[in-house]
C-alpha cells in the first residue's frame, strides 16, 4: 500500500502556474502525499516554486523561498532553529517536523551546489530533491550542466558538447545517508524512496527526480509521463537508490528499448544524426555493462 499522509488529506492543489503536461506538479503532490502537514518547504528561483509563487498558494504547508543558491542553506538554518526552540521548550507537539527542499537542476547541480554540499557534508537533517527538468527552464531554455550531452537548447543551438554532470554520484561521494534516482513515471518507486527518506531518521538525504518538460524539451504536453517511463525503459535514466553506501538497482528493464524511441518524441534531439543516436545507444549499453547485478 502507498504511504500516505496520516489523515489520508492532499496537501496540494490545482490551478497552479506549472505549464500543461509539467511533471512538477505530480512531485509536489507525492512530496506532500508522503510527508503530509509536519513538513516545511524550502524552494528557490525555479519552475519548482511555481504554486508558491502567487497568492493563496497550492500547498497547505508552510514554504519559503529563497534565492537560487541558497535552498540547501535554508534548510540548515531552519533545522538549527527548531533545534534551539526544542531545547529551550518552546517548541509545541513532539512530532518531527520534516524540512525538504524542491529545486530546480541549475539551482542545484549549478548555482547552489555550494551550499548543497555544505549542508551535505555537515549531514543536515533534511530531504533534498532535486527537479532535474535538465535545464533553466523559467528563464527561457538554457543548458545546465544537467542538460545532456546533444541536447538542443537557446544556448546550445548545434547540441551541448559537454556530459550531463553526474550529481547523484557527486552527492554520494559526500557520504549521506541516502541517495536516490527517481522519476514521475515511475510513481510507486518515487513514493517508496520519498517514504524511505522520511523514515530513515536524521540526515541529509538527497532524491534526483528526471523531471520531463515539454516546452524545453519540445514535445506534447501529453507525453510526459510517456518519456519518464521511457527514460528508464531504454535504460537512459536509472533507478537506483543506495542506503547507507549500500547501492540498488530499484528497476531493471526486462529488455532495454532503443534509446531512438525516446530521443525521436523530444524536438530537442531533432537534428541528432543517426551516428550521433548510434553513439549515443553505445553509452548505455557500456553504462549498463558496468551497473552491479
Ligand atoms: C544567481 C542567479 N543567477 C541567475 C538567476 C536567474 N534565474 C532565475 S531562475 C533561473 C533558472 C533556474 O533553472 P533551474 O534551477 O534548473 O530551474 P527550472 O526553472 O529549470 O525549474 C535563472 C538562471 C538567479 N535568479 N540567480
Ligand atoms: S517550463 Fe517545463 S518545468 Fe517549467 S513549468 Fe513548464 S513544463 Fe514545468
Ligand atoms: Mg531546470
Amino acid at each position: 500500500m502507498r504511504p500516505q499522509a496520516e489523515d489520508r488529506r492532499d496537501y496540494f492543489h490545482g490551478g497552479h502556474f506549472l505549464c500543461p503536461g509539467c511533471t512538477g506538479g505530480t512531485l509536489w503532490r507525492a512530496i506532500l502525499q508522503v510527508l503530509g502537514k509536519n513538513c516545511i518547504v524550502a524552494s528557490g528561483a525555479t519552475c519548482s516554486n511555481l504554486p508558491l509563487s502567487v497568492y493563496p498558494t497550492n500547498v497547505e504547508v508552510p514554504a519559503i523561498t529563497s534565492s537560487m543558491a541558497s535552498p540547501a542553506a535554508l534548510l540548515s538554518g531552519m533545522r538549527t532553529a527548531l533545534d534551539v526552540l526544542e531545547k529551550k521548550g518552546r517548541r509545541k507537539g513532539k512530532e518531527k517536523i520534516h524540512l525538504v527542499a524542491i529545486v530546480g537542476d541549475g539551482a542545484t547541480a549549478d548555482i547552489g551546489l555550494a551550499t548543497l554540499s555544505g549542508a551535505a557534508e555537515r549531514n543536515v537533517d533534511a530531504i533534498y530533491v532535486c527537479f532535474d527538468n535538465e535545464g533553466y527552464m523559467n528563464t527561457g531554455v538554457q543548458r545546465s550542466s544537467q542538460t545532456p550531452m546533444m541536447a538542443w537548447t537557446t544556448t546550445t543551438l548545434t547540441g551541448k558538447e559537454q556530459q550531463k554532470k553526474n550529481l547523484p554520484a557527486i552527492m554520494a561521494a559526500h557520504g549521506v545517508p541516502y541517495v536516490a534516482t527517481a522519476t514521475a513515471g515511475f510513481y510507486d518507486d518515487l513514493i517508496h524512496k520519498l517514504a524511505r527518506a522520511r523514515d530513515m531518521g536524521e540526515g541529509f538525504r538527497y532524491i534526483h527526480v528526471l523531471s520531463p518538460c515539454p516546452p524545453g524539451w519540445r514535445f506534447p504536453e501529453s507525453k510526459a509521463i510517456e518519456l519518464a517511463r521511457l527514460a528508464v525503459e531504454t535504460g537512459l535514466w536509472i533507478l537506483f537508490e543506495m542506503v547507507n553506501g549500500d547501492l540498488r538497482i530499484s528497476y531493471r528493464p526486462k529488455e532495454r528499448k532503443p534509446v531512438r524511441d525516446y530521443l525521436r518524441i523530444q524536438g530537442r534531439f531533432a537534428s541528432l544524426t543517426s551516428g550521433q543516436i548510434s553513439q549515443m545507444q553505445r553509452d548505455i549499453d557500456e553504462k549498463w555493462a558496468k551497473v552491479p547485478e
